[in-house]
């Protein structure tokens, strides 16, 4: 068991194997004063001493076998890609840019960390998408909005901070290629909206220098009210055209301090944020406005399709919060200026574990859109449960969408390939905070790995990214990762297995989100219903009833709405369901929901022995941190399924075929 610097993430640089050169690095077309270059090559440096016990030198050394790292410009890669191969004299890296360069060198990184040889390294690869960001919740009193990995590292006490962790944040991101990250919370209140006035620019400069240095665009939130609350104006109407100067003023101020920054990420209209409802204008009246006000300075406006209305009644079963993205946001499709880009949930209602995908991404098709994901988990376990992620991002990145004949796959949209938009990608929110491993679950840093390198190279499976994870972070024997590896893979359907079923959602403590309450969002404001009664349960979105299945394609649209073709797993998000329905398998709808949760509960007890089982493989600290969040996981996963089975066996009647307890 190698030592492990668990501040490291996956940039721990285990010794791969021993080598007997020495490195010099030579450039061509690049200049090593370039900060990105720069600081590639202090990677490179650092790296290749931990991993194979290389020294790079730059003077020739005879008494060792002298290796290049020859770093050419060559205008035929494209932005941001590279191409990499390893030979009996070093490595070549070509690339167009300094991005490039960066993602090149840990790309070598990554691939000896796996297990190949300096000499077998090869690979040409560039981003499948555009742009590729982290967006923090993080407020300036240092708290986290959904963090469960401690306080933020950027903000402490209303000010900004900067050192060594946010270098090593920035060479994380750059080493799984993401290009932007937005700092603070999109619900900007108190000292956050001050961030674009004189209070902040200092630290902000210093940020931004750490950021560009690894090839990563600063981007804050936004208040839509700044021209009242920081302005003094008595209005935000984005077309009042007092409004209008407040804004060229306050963002020419910004770009004269941060003439870096890569723009703004907005939630307008939405749980209590201000936005430019009030004054009865459009969501396009409001991005647009803000759009125009920076395009002088290259900058882009990122606006969230996340508005809904939060104070509904659940008496009223034709309001669908479901509807609600595509209801506000289709019909102005194509009235979005060119730096606009409207930034989507993957599902119509809100990170559960399983949504269909929003009927938003595709439906817009003359609009820059980009598509937001929660790596931070909020509806899926907070860092305590095992959830691995990415089989879910997949499975909404595979979607077809039916908005085109061919490339119509939410990956192909967001990315720019279905409708040659410039502007588009993916966004996660983010989970990490200052622990001292960041992210609160040693095992949850495979989400943060994961996000980014899947939003580089969407074609990546969930599996390809699991062990690359694992191999550069704990560096086990084949039988302990093969374990591991596949814990990991299974835990989303067992986090599923023991909540809520067949894509129903909700049933969760209000509030924190941990744990069940099956009627805890029953009868409250937010449009988070599941309608069970003593027959059945589920929302009808058919034709007949809230109409949402039709907010899709024709082809997607026909496949929902009946109950017979309508993937199982989603079925209660579509329908109303008898708990006597035949599944597929057989088995009633009962049934299926006690069967579930045994064996979820039952899953949850394998991984936990599965993690027992790999024990001397890990490093002693690491397996105790995880072991106890398993210990708690179980707790949590019997409480689901007590309460689930209980809550459906006192509403039915109907018992357990097969005898287990229900209280
Ligand atoms: O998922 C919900 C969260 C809120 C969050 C909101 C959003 C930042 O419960 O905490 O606010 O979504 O996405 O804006």
């Amino acid at each position: 068991m190698g030592t492990t610097d668990w501040t490291q993430l996956w940039l721990n640089y285990h010794r791969a194997y021993e080598g007997e050169g020495t490195w010099n690095i030579a450039l061509e077309g690049f200049e090593s004063s370039d900060a990105v270059v720069s600081n590639a090559i202090c990677e490179f440096k650092k790296a290749v001493v931990l991993l194979i016990g290389e020294q790079v030198t730059n003077t020739a050394d005879s008494s060792s076998r002298s290796l290049t790292l020859k770093i050419t410009n060559d205008a035929e890669i494209p932005a941001e890609g590279y191409a990499i191969e390893g030979g009996s004299d070093g490595i070549a890296l070509k690339a167009s840019d300094a991005n490039g360069v960066l993602y090149g060198v840990f790309a070598i990184l990554r691939q000896i960390s796996c297990g190949r040889r300096a000499d077998e390294v090869k690979e040409t690869a560039s981003p499948s998408n555009p742009l590729r960001m982290m967006n923090h919740w993080d407020n300036m009193d240092g708290s986290i909005e959904r963090g469960y990995s401690g306080e933020s590292f950027f903000f402490e006490n209303e000010e900004i901070v900067t050192g060594a962790r946010t270098r090593d944040y920035a060479r994380f991101m750059a080493s799984i290629g993401i290009n932007g990250v937005v700092i603070n919370n999109v619900n900007v209140k108190g000292a956050a909206s001050y961030l674009i006035t004189d209070r902040y620019f200092d630290k902000l400069k210093e940020l931004s220098k750490i950021f560009e240095g690894y090839g990563i665009k600063l981007y804050m939130s936004l208040n839509f009210a700044s021209p009242i609350e920081i302005g003094g104006m008595e209005t935000c109407d984005p077309l009042d055209k007092e409004v209008i100067s407040w804004w060229e003023k306050k963002i020419k101020e910004v770009y004269d301090n941060l003439p870096n920054l890569g723009g703004f990420l907005v939630k307008a209209d939405s749980e209590g944020r201000p936005g430019p409802f009030t004054y009865g204008r459009t969501q396009a009246d409001g991005a647009n406005m803000l759009g125009d006000v920076i395009a002088p300075y290259g900058g882009i406006i990122i606006w969230r399709c996340f508005v809904y209305n939060c104070t509904q009644d659940w008496r009223d079963t034709k309001t669908d919060r479901a509807r609600a993205g595509y209801d506000y946001f289709k019909d102005l499709d194509g009235a979005y200026h060119g730096n606009v880009i409207l930034q989507i949930k993957n599902g119509p209602m809100d990170f559960q574990i399983r949504e269909p995908v929003s009927p938003l991404l595709g439906g817009l098709t003359k609009t820059n859109q980009m598509l937001e994901v929660q790596v931070a988990q909020e509806y899926t376990g907070h860092q305590i449960d095992l959830c691995y992620l990415i089989p879910l991002f997949k499975e909404v990145l595979d979607f077809h969408t039916h908005c085109a004949q061919e490339k119509d796959t939410v990956a192909d949209v967001v990315s720019g390939r279905t409708m040659g938009n410039r502007l588009g990608g993916m966004a996660a929110v983010i989970n990490t905070g200052n622990d001292m491993n960041w992210t609160g679950d040693d095992l949850a840093a495979a989400n943060t790995y994961g996000f980014g390198r899947l939003s580089f190279n969407t074609d990546l499976t969930a599996e390809e990214i699991a062990r690359e994870w694992i191999r550069q972070t704990l560096s086990l024997p084949q039988k302990e990762e093969d374990i591991l590896c596949n814990m990991l893979l299974k835990s989303r359907e067992i986090y599923e297995r023991y909540t809520s079923p067949l894509g129903i959602g909700w049933m969760v403590t209000p509030n924190g989100h941990y744990g069940p309450s099956v009627d805890g969002y029953e009868y409250s404001r937010w449009g988070t219903y599941h309608r069970a009664d003593h027959l059945g349960i589920g929302v009808d979105r058919t034709d007949k009833g809230t109409g949402y299945a039709q907010q899709y394609y024709p082809e997607n649209a026909k496949l929902y709405n009946d109950p017979k073709t309508c993937p199982e797993e989603l079925l209660l998000f579509f329908h109303h369901i008898p708990y006597t329905w035949e599944l597929k398998s057989g088995k009633t709808l009962i049934q299926h929901i006690y069967d579930s949760h045994f064996q979820g509960e039952e899953e949850a007890r394998g991984l936990a022995s599965d993690w027992e089982s790999i024990k001397s493989a890990v490093p002693e600290d690491v397996y105790a941190r995880v072991k106890e969040r398993f210990d708690l996981q179980l707790d949590n996963a019997r409480e689901w399924r007590d309460q689930v089975n209980s809550y459906f066996f006192r509403k039915s009647g109907i018992p357990d075929e097969k005898g287990r307890t229900i209280y």
